[in-house]
């Protein structure tokens, strides 16, 4: 979608149409999907299709969806869409953001945004598909698949049948259910299949792990065992005719991202463990699990790697509720095609000040993911906007994303808690040298026209 950006750009709007369908065509022989082999910062959202990624934060009652452009990410530079928007539901739309996911659903070159929110009565509409397109995001279509489910219910869209076409994967009240994509503005699917991934899912997440273009599926949630419910994340594969048999995970992962660490072609998953009561004995304060990939899927033959703050050179110390992995997103910030990791550890102590927060950042390499370089920030870093205080709960959401366009992630941090639930976020440059204090861009909702008290932004942010 990025690379075919700057041809929508001179063309009108008739001519967008015309090519994008030619362009749409031959997508399937030629494009690999976003988030493939080959692309370490793996899928991102285009809404505007001029190539410069774009991110959409929920909070103060409303989606900001913020432009990239040549410098990254200006708060200038925005769309506003609430409950009350033209189009929108107008009455109910109680938790309106609680989940977002991004992909081009009908097929046009241009990102669509999907918003999920709770509708006025169960027998309303609970999700918004807000349409991509030249300048800005405009139109929407209503679906209705999670009755009953609430607001959060994840989503995320790739091309998981490798027809070039996105899809979209929802958890619903049927269970894990795949919409084949292209979506017709009615609202309708090319088709419709439940997916069993063996895991109620609590949030869903795409990526290429077997290197075949194909996009995969990461579900993270709850797995029965017996009579209980454990924290767990199971993995299909993605074919042209249909998922593979789930791989579960027996890591009790409650948050997960795909990229490619190694830089080898296969997409690695990397899987957050930061609660201790889920965690086997012994990770005091949170861990990651690196699963490499391979041909076959999750590699049978390379070792899972853990990771924690007591493993060597990894900043930190684990201590008790750190939460070490709370949110993971995964991206190539100095652009040498290794994937690195953004590691949120929001309820890490510094200097005695009680969950006030930090992000990591831990590098590629091709040996694997490495604490070599790692990146450990907080609000009194140098550089860093704010000041720590207690319960900031800093990089409780984070994402890696390219949006100025040369090719290296920037770090998003946020946190809904920031000076008593307002919420905040912070944009960390990305230079030849990697992620950068400098010029850090931090917004919170009244940086962008919203209600302040109370407004809980960034409680959620695309990746
Ligand atoms: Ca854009
Ligand atoms: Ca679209
Ligand atoms: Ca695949
Ligand atoms: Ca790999």
């Amino acid at each position: 979608m990025g690379s075919l950006g700057g041809l929508f750009v001179i063309a009108t709007v008739t001519a967008v149409s015309a090519s994008a369908v030619v362009l749409g065509a031959g997508g399937a022989a030629t494009a690999a999907p976003a988030g493939a082999a080959g692309s370490a910062a793996g899928k991102q959202a285009d809404f505007n299709g001029d190539g410069y990624g774009d991110l959409a934060v929920s909070g103060g009652r409303a989606v900001t969806v913020m432009s990239g452009g040549p410098g990254g990410l200006s708060t200038s530079r925005r769309q506003t869409l609430t409950p009350a928007s033209t189009g929108m539901p107008q009455s109910g739309g109680a938790g309106f953001g609680d989940s977002l996911a991004a992909g081009d659903l009908d097929g046009d070159g241009y990102d669509d945004l999907v918003v999920g929110f709770d509708g006025a009565s169960p027998a309303d509409p609970d999700v918004a598909v807000v349409w991509g397109g030249p300048g800005k995001l405009s139109g929407t279509t209503f679906l209705s698949f999670k009755p009953g489910y609430g607001s959060n219910g994840p989503m995320v869209v790739n091309d998981f049948d490798g027809d070039g076409k996105d899809d979209l994967v929802a958890e619903t009240v049927e269970g894990t259910t795949l919409f084949r994509g292209p979506f017709r503005r009615d609202g309708s699917s090319a088709s419709t299949t439940l997916v069993n991934t063996g895991v109620l899912a609590y949030d869903l997440v795409s990526g290429d792990v077997n290197g075949d273009r194909v996009a995969d599926l990461l579900a993270i949630g709850r797995r029965r065992t017996g009579t209980t419910d454990i924290a767990d994340s199971a993995l299909v594969l993605g074919s042209g005719h249909g998922f593979g048999a789930a791989e579960v995970f027996r890591t009790r992962s409650t948050s997960g991202t795909i990229g490619d660490v190694d830089g080898d072609g296969y997409g690695d998953v990397i899987l957050g463990a930061p609660l201790e009561g889920h965690n086997p004995a012994g990770v005091v304060g949170g861990s990651i699990v690196v699963e490499y990939g391979s041909a076959g899927g999750v590699s049978t033959v390379r070792k899972p790697v853990r990771i924690s703050q007591d493993t060597a050179g990894v900043p930190g110390v684990g201590e008790k509720y750190d939460r070490f992995g709370w949110d993971l997103d995964a991206g190539d910030v100095n652009r040498d095609g290794y994937a690195d990791l953004a590691v949120g550890v929001h309820h890490e102590n510094v200097s005695g000040v009680t969950a006030t927060g930090v992000v990591d950042v831990l590098r590629g390499s091709a040996k694997g993911l490495t604490a070599t370089g790692a990146i450990s920030w907080h609000q009194n870093t140098a550089g860093v906007p704010g000041v720590n205080e207690k319960y900031d709960e800093f990089a409780t959401r984070v994402s890696l994303v390219d949006m100025d366009k040369d090719g290296r992630s920037e770090l998003v941090a946020g946190t809904s808690s920031e000076n008593v639930d307002q919420g905040n976020v912070w944009y960390f440059k990305a230079g030849s040298a990697g992620l950068t204090t400098r010029g850090v861009v931090s917004f919170g909702p009244s940086s962008v026209g919203l209600p302040s008290k109370y407004a809980a932004f960034a409680r959620e942010m695309t990746k």
